[in-house]
């Protein structure tokens, strides 16, 4: 048996007066222990340093030679350095300074990276990456070839496992857990929690299956009320009540004390007396949801105060079994706006945009205002993104026609599903990685019934800092191999307005995919329906013929400019539009004439360019096909013309692939198919 466990009380609501004003600059921490401000700061040499006991931190271990009080002056030091090397290089925010405490009293308590660390969604790890020897790299945060800003097993072996999509923690915890037993190891496993990520499907299944098997497993729900956005659910609320209400925490000793004297009286009368005692504890006793899925529950405890997250850690480590301990954090604690507003400091806010075309999830969020005001039957759903979507002020317009389902995109696809088939016009906006959560719900739930389900996928291709776990790249390649469903892919903002609209005049699913990126600043046009299937010539000529799909019109239109000006080969330009069904009597016409190049940002493996391959097979003639899209590997983080141009999709990789396409085919027409 282990240590029995404590109760922790219930600790006030975050105290306002705790926020600073902000100071994004690299400043000396007044002095307290360890202050020696004549050293030279290791991140910023020219610099009097401001974290000088931070520097000498180079593996975790060092945390266990540092006093109380010194820890308390690290948390202060770490927090000084997030604000300034995040200013500059942009990145996750607001989470990371919530979790200042936990981390540093989570390195002090456990061995890592024998004791392993797992981080749910992996955004809020900058603290970890700090204390594990990665401070010299925050300066390429995010950047291509940089240091990632989730963790990553490559790059430390602190980090146990890779991560950035949501509440994949407390199942691969889980098995690391029962391959330690399995073993015969003694480890620790902890796996780090946000109330957001615990409203996912997989955390519940997690919980489920973790208490079934029992294995010693720490869970540390980190509780700081946000997602991006407020947190949603019933979950949720939940949490509030565990954490806020005295009533509830006085009732609850009260009760348990009185239940304690209470006498037993002959033996029928006992097991009666002991149901009621367990059905009046069930009415007070905080932490019993996750009691009842067989975790010992701890807390609520202050995330803040370190010293007590110290000892509280210490007392879970001796706990056997199961062991949740429910901590509560400020998002954005010590960075006045952060916390004042910690959904736009979720992640540091981008500089003010140049005047210019708005961002393709602008536009999506201003047309479905429009589209809503002309059809009551529209709805919009999102995972948990809806200021991410575009669809901020279409909640504050529609307010009960929108709905933000928590971290949940199995239940937001099949939610739709049930919307669409009571007749409803449901719009699912979802980023194209985190529809691949939802990949049977859209087979099983949207398209088998034939339900008339948008799917608006934003982020579809590369997306920039946040990298290999966040790419668009796969949703073509999945989609496209399900019955019923139609694809379309804007070439520019406007037509994607006409796509949004089109979509919703079919009887059966419609996917509409467009990029994270700004819109090319077109005139939008008045709502119009394009017709399913048929795809707009942009260009003509009659030596090769680019197929493209997306943004990669634009890039091959550009591309065949310098075919003609400087190559002399006139390539007619498409506008593929729709990705399925497939234009394809103009495909095949092509074909007849001349080689075809298609080009998509998307896997090129069962992508755009594959629908066009085996269209060809079957009916084509014998022509020379190449393909051009996303290869068969993880892009990592970078910015998204870094990883257009790792991926081989820039005008000149155009050019190149069209010149040696339009040559092996010139020769003999009547070559074989290749790609
Ligand atoms: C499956 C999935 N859906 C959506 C997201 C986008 N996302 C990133 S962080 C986040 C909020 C996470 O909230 P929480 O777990 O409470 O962590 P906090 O930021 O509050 O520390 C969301 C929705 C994601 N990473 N993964």
């Amino acid at each position: 048996m282990g240590a029995p466990v404590r109760r922790y009380g219930i600790i006030p609501l975050h105290s306002r007066e705790a926020a600073r004003p902000e100071r994004n600059r690299c400043h000396p921490t007044a002095g307290a222990v360890g202050d020696r401000r004549d050293r030279r700061c290791r991140v910023r040499p020219r610099a009097r340093c401001c974290v000088t006991l931070l520097s000498s931190i180079q593996n975790p271990g060092d945390l266990r030679r540092l006093s109380e009080a010194q820890l308390v002056q690290l948390a202060a030091e770490v927090r000084a350095f997030l604000i300034e090397s995040v200013s500059q290089t942009g990145g996750h925010f607001g989470a990371n300074l919530g979790v200042v405490e936990l981390t540093i009293a989570l390195h002090r308590v456990f061995d890592s990276p024998r004791d392993q660390i797992v981080w749910d969604v992996g955004h809020q790890a900058y603290v970890h990456k700090m204390l594990t020897g990665r401070m010299r790299e925050f300066a390429s945060l995010r950047k291509w070839r940089g240091m990632a800003g989730f963790p990553k097993r490559g790059e430390s072996p602190h980090d146990v496992f890779g991560v950035g999509h949501a509440s994949t923690s407390i199942s691969a915890a889980l098995g690391m857990a029962v391959a330690r037993d399995l073993a015969g190891q003694h480890h620790h496993v902890v796996s780090v929690i946000g109330d957001g990520a615990l409203t996912g499907g997989m955390a519940m299944e997690a919980l489920n299956h973790a208490g079934d098997v029992g294995s010693d497993l720490l869970v540390i729900l980190n509780d700081n009320e946000m997602s991006i956005s407020e947190n949603v659910g019933a979950m949720s609320q939940y949490l509030t009540r565990l954490r806020t209400d005295p009533a509830y925490s006085r009732a609850k000793a009260e009760l348990e004390s009185v239940l304690k004297r209470l006498p037993g009286i002959g033996k029928p009368l006992t097991s009666t007396l002991e149901r009621v005692k367990d059905s009046m504890r069930h009415l007070v006793v905080p932490g019993l949801l996750f009691e009842g899925f067989g975790f010992k529950y701890l807390g609520p405890v202050d995330g803040h105060d370190l010293p007590a997250l110290v000892h509280v850690l210490e007392d879970a480590k001796q706990l056997r079994g199961p062991v949740l301990l429910h901590c509560v954090t400020q998002k954005g604690k010590g960075y006045a706006s952060a916390e004042a507003a910690p959904d736009k400091w979720h992640a540091w806010p981008s500089p003010a945009k140049t005047p210019g075309p708005p961002s393709y999830s602008q536009v999506f969020g201003e047309t479905m205002i429009e589209l809503a005001r002309q059809n009551q039957k529209v709805v919009a759903v999102t995972p948990a993104m809806l200021s991410g979507s575009g669809l901020t002020t279409f909640q504050k317009t529609f307010p009960r026609r929108t709905f933000d389902v928590g971290i949940a995109e199995q239940h937001a696809a099949t939610f739709c599903a049930g919307l669409a088939a009571a007749g409803l016009r449901p719009v699912l906006a979802i980023y194209s990685t985190f529809l691949q959560r939802a990949y049977d719900q859209v087979i099983h739930d949207i398209c088998i019934q034939n339900l008339p389900v948008v799917i608006a996928i934003d982020r579809a291709g590369v997306v920039g800092p946040d990298g290999e776990t966040h790419q668009g790249a796969f949703d073509i390649a999945f989609l496209r191999t399900v019955p019923n469903i139609v694809i379309l892919a804007p070439k520019d903002e406007n037509e994607m307005r006409l796509m949004l609209y089109t979509a919703l005049q079919q009887p059966g699913p419609v996917a509409v995919r467009y990029p994270r990126a700004d819109g090319s600043g077109v005139p939008m046009e008045p709502f119009r329906e394009i017709p399913i299937g048929t795809a707009e010539v942009l260009r003509t000529g009659e030596q090769l013929a680019i197929w493209a799909i997306g943004p990669m019109v634009e890039v091959c239109l550009r591309a065949a400019d310098i075919l003609a000006t400087q190559h002399g080969v006139e390539a007619a330009v498409v506008n593929a539009r729709s990705v399925k069904p497939l234009d394809e009597s103009l495909l095949l016409a092509h074909a007849e004439r001349m080689p075809i190049l298609t080009v998509e940002e998307g896997a090129v493996m069962g992508g755009f360019g594959s629908a066009v391959m085996e269209t060809l097979t079957a009916r084509g003639p014998c022509v020379a096909v190449a393909r051009m899209g996303l290869p068969d590997r993880f892009i990592e983080h970078g910015t998204r013309s870094e990883q257009l141009a790792d991926a081989g999709l820039t005008e000149a990789d155009v050019v190149r692939v069209a010149l040696a396409l339009f040559e092996e085919a010139e020769p003999a027409t009547g070559s074989a198919v290749r790609s």
